[in-house]
């Protein structure tokens, strides 16, 4: 219901996708093609908002992702494609087993109450979305799947386990997620500070598509050059050597990882990450102790922590001594917290005249420091002697290096590999910081692992005929212990499905990040229950024509879905290699927010008078400033309330309007009331148009007026389709509506059959913003079928062209004066009439002409000689 003019009128419009279907059978009939839509030849448009978490309640972060995809779904609808136009909820994860802990209401129940509140919230936003199609990634009619897919992996050999660390909570005795843990190293629930432990987990090899996946990244020219770099980044792939150090005594040797083996000679020392199998093995035993209590001092540590670049570089010497095998010197192992185990070998040489951080390092613990590369405009005689002040990290050329010396880093780089690599202390290497993806969770709500431990046969996949592994129902949480699967004995304990002999469930669950790898796919078949989804109709409708999204899933979400369409078109499941042809990543929705500065604290809204905003209860003034909504800032402003208040159309108007879609948006009342100050005016001007159109007159020969506003009506139609084909410029669309409402407006002619075609425009191009009141005004201007099923309109070429278009003359490039000219004359015809012109007679008089320069349609220059 909206407040129109005071009359409230009640516009209701659910998007029925079988009604456009039905009306397209009906063409594909009398075409003779198929009535299916996967096989006729209709082009489709896949346009896909990233689904959300069913928290409960939307915000405007999720108005703003689904009203883009909705305007952008409803414009390719009207231009005449087939349109596949989801939604679903990511709705496994943390947050349900947390109330369940804290409110004793089951996750299930907890979910589904969300969803069915969120479902009926999105739906008086007036989205055009297929309801039929709606999945949910915690029903077992999905999850199914989902473990069908896990089990493809494995059998593919791309799902193993190996032990991992976990956060382990000492009091509760529980496993924590990463986000339970608070950034001192705290229990979210106990307190206790978190330890690491190990535990054997499940990983899907995504290394193996490491470079697929970085390569690939060349064919996404529909995505944002910010985006496809952070997945660069992730990826990271490095190109550099294996070398191997013999340890002094002993028959052993130690291998580094380094992307410059050309500075080989100018290692002074080597260091091993704490954690690396070799240090006991190697370290000499009166520096046992010492190297215990390094190593419970830094174990805890975040890798974040570990290799921030502002904190001292904690390392100590082990006694151990290896050898440079390239010139035979005796360097010292030490062991220290910014090594990483799992990077590289977990081993690194050091080369402090060209590292920062082995520089830092050996300052740190009087390492010597020994240049090997040098600028190439380096002056050796000035400053050859003074100590090193930084490292110099650059590349240049080599010194001190022995067969090396002169070279180039690049050339040096070659050498000292291929040397390596004939006297078998090395070779090539590439290196990625992509690891596999750990996706064991110790937790109930989410999708089952679908294994069976057993004694005899190890660890059995469950065969697909039993799938899905349905969660238990019966779960009590207490947030304490193990997992509340791994305390359900009578789900444990099941039987081999191999060997027949007692075996064990897996009890771990997947990572969330799984469920929403692969429900883009889903979408294009969700309620098959006999296959994952027909081929026929995946590969019709993949890839994702538009992808629209929040860029906090810039890397992982993005990456996995990448990961698994990959693997999936290996598996020869789908044609594409890559699942979202175009990526939007939509800019923050921001609100006016109040903060006392001495404090710290943020003020709510509606405690502060904007016109002077001071602290209500400390008087102090408030600093005032637009951020990302949300609840801790008390900055946030309720879909519903403004909904409830303007209705959806102005609310999608105004998001659209107030900032191109990648841009943040700064919410503001007053241009929300802008908006539905419009809406209002459209309002108007349609009622008084079927109020006093009388008897429509088509012209034969268009009045000046008529053809004026002619071209007005298809200049805004060419205008609004570039807006909406590039980049969508929804923005600048919604300005170009306001103009042709503001020339209709003025036009007085309200029987003219071109008034008439610019009140009926008006509306179509309206109808993807505001969804409602153009279908409303539609029907009241007679028109049975919905607006919605209409096509979007064409440019008129030939009502773009001017009859008369004003020519600047110009002498010497000096402009002189104007002339009016047929939109049509030609060169011969233009100079004729300039002659002839009062202008024109008075310049050329007793002038010799030498050049006459003519830009069509706009300017005549004469030059004269001189
Ligand atoms: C010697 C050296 C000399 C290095 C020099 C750099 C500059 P990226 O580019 O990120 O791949 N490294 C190797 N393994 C490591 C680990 N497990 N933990 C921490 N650092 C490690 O970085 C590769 C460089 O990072 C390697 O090249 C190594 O230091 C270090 F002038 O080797 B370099
Ligand atoms: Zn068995």
């Amino acid at each position: 219901m909206i407040n129109f003019n005071d009359k409230e009128i009640v516009v209701e419009f659910q998007y029925k996708p079988a009604e456009i279907e039905k009306k397209w059978q009906q063409e594909w009939i009398t075409q003779g093609l198929d009535k299916t839509l996967e096989n006729s030849r209709r082009q489709k448009f896949y346009a896909l908002s990233m689904f959300p978490y069913p928290s409960g309640n939307l915000h405007m972060g999720h108005v703003r992702n689904y009203v883009i995809t909705d305007v952008i779904a409803r414009f390719k609808r009207l231009q005449g494609y087939s349109v596949l136009h989801p939604m679903g909820w990511d709705a496994f994860g943390l947050p349900a087993e947390n109330a369940a802990i804290d409110n004793g209401i089951s996750p299930e129940e907890w979910t589904k109450k969300n969803i069915a509140k969120m479902r009926q919230q999105l739906q008086t936003l007036g989205l055009s979305i297929d309801w039929e199609r709606e999945i949910t990634t915690c029903s077992p009619d999905y999850y199914k799947w989902t473990q069908w897919l896990f089990l493809k992996l494995y059998r593919a050999g791309l799902a193993y386990q190996k032990e991992a660390t976990v956060n382990w909570d000492p009091i509760d005795q529980t496993v924590l997620a990463n986000e339970q843990v608070d950034a001192e190293g705290y229990s979210w629930r106990s307190g206790a500070k978190v330890e690491k432990k190990l535990l054997c987990q499940w990983f899907l090899k995504i290394t193996d598509y490491a470079d697929h996946l970085l390569n690939d990244l060349d064919t996404l020219k529909g995505w944002p050059e910010s985006v496809k770099l952070m997945q660069e980044n992730w990826i990271g792939k490095s190109l550099g050597a294996y070398i191997k150090f013999p340890i002094k005594d002993t028959e052993e040797s130690i291998s580094v990882f380094t992307t410059r083996p050309d500075t080989i000679h100018g290692v002074t020392y080597l260091v091993l990450a704490p954690e690396n199998p070799l240090v006991p093995k190697i370290s000499k035993s009166e520096y046992k102790e010492k190297i215990k209590e390094f190593i419970e001092e830094i174990i805890n540590e975040s890798e974040i922590e570990r290799t921030a670049d502002n904190k001292p570089l904690k390392g100590i010497f082990i006694g151990a001594k290896v050898i440079n095998p390239f010139n035979g010197e005796e360097i010292p192992v030490f062991i220290a917290s910014y090594v990483l185990v799992d990077y590289g070998t977990g081993a690194v040489m050091g080369v402090p005249a060209h590292d920062n951080r082995d520089f830092k390092f050996a300052k740190e613990n009087q390492l010597p420091i020994k240049v090997v590369v040098i600028p190439k405009d380096f002056d050796l005689k000035e400053t050859a002697q003074s100590p090193l002040e930084e490292a110099y990290v650059d590349t240049g050329i080599i010194v001190n290096s022995k067969q090396f010396n002169g070279m180039l880093s690049e050339d040096a780089k070659a050498a000292v590999t291929e040397y390596a690599k004939k006297n078998s202390i090395g070779e090539a290497k590439i290196q990625y910081r992509l690891r596999d993806w750990l996706i064991s969770r110790q937790r109930y709500w989410g999708c089952p692992i679908p294994i069976i431990h057993c004694s005899n046969c190890g660890s059995v996949a469950i065969p697909d005929s039993n799938l899905p592994v349905e969660l238990p129902k019966d779960v009590e949480f207490t947030g304490r212990g193990s997992s509340p699967l791994a305390s359900l004995e009578e789900w444990v304990n099941v039987t081999c499905p191999n060997c027949g002999s007692p075996a064990k469930r897996e009890t771990d669950t997947m990572d969330t990040f799984i469920d929403s790898s692969w429900y883009y796919l889903r979408y294009t078949d969700s309620t098959n229950s006999q296959e994952i989804f027909n081929s026929n109709k995946v590969n019709y409708w993949m890839p994702v024509d538009q992808y629209v999204g929040g860029v906090e899933h810039a890397i992982l979400h993005l990456l996995y879905s990448r990961f698994f369409t990959k693997f999936l078109k290996d598996q020869k499941l789908i044609d594409v290699s890559e699942p979202f042809q175009n990526l939007l990543t939509q800019g923050m929705v921001q609100g006016i927010t109040y903060k006392n500065l001495k404090t710290g604290k943020y003020i709510p809204l509606n405690q502060v008078n904007p016109e002077n905003p001071i602290d209500p209860s400390t008087g102090d003034v408030l600093e005032v400033f637009y951020e990302k909504m949300s609840k801790s800032k008390y900055n946030g402003v309720d879909p519903q309330e403004v909904l409830g208040k303007y209705g959806a159309d102005t609310a999608r108007m105004f998001i659209l309007f107030k900032a191109p879609p990648e841009k943040d948006l700064e919410w503001s009342s007053s241009d929300v009331e802008g908006q539905f100050r419009f809406l209002n005016r459209v309002w108007r001007l349609v009622r008084s148009h079927i109020k006093n159109r009388v008897n429509i007159v088509k012209n034969e020969i268009l009045t000046k007026d008529e053809k004026d506003l002619k071209r007005f009506i298809h200049t805004i139609i060419k205008d609004i389709s570039q807006d909406l084909e590039e980049n969508y410029q929804f923005n600048t669309a919604v300005a170009e509506l306001m103009k042709l409402s503001n020339i209709l407006n003025d036009f007085k002619d309200v029987n003219s059959s071109i008034y008439q075609e610019g009140v009926v425009t008006l509306l179509i191009l309206l109808s993807p913003f505001a969804p409602h009141i153009s279908e409303e005004l539609w029907h009241n201007l007679g028109y049975k079928e919905s607006i919605h099923l209409q096509k979007w309109p064409t440019v008129n070429n030939e009502a773009l062209i001017l009859d008369e278009v004003t020519i600047v003359i110009q002498a010497m490039g000096k402009t002189k004066g104007t002339i009016q000219a047929p939109a049509s004359v030609t060169n011969d015809e233009l100079e004729k009439l300039v002659r002839n012109s009062e202008t024109g007679k008075r310049l050329l008089d007793k002038r010799e002409i030498k050049k006459i320069i003519i830009v069509p349609q706009k300017l005549i220059n004469f030059v004269f000689v001189k």
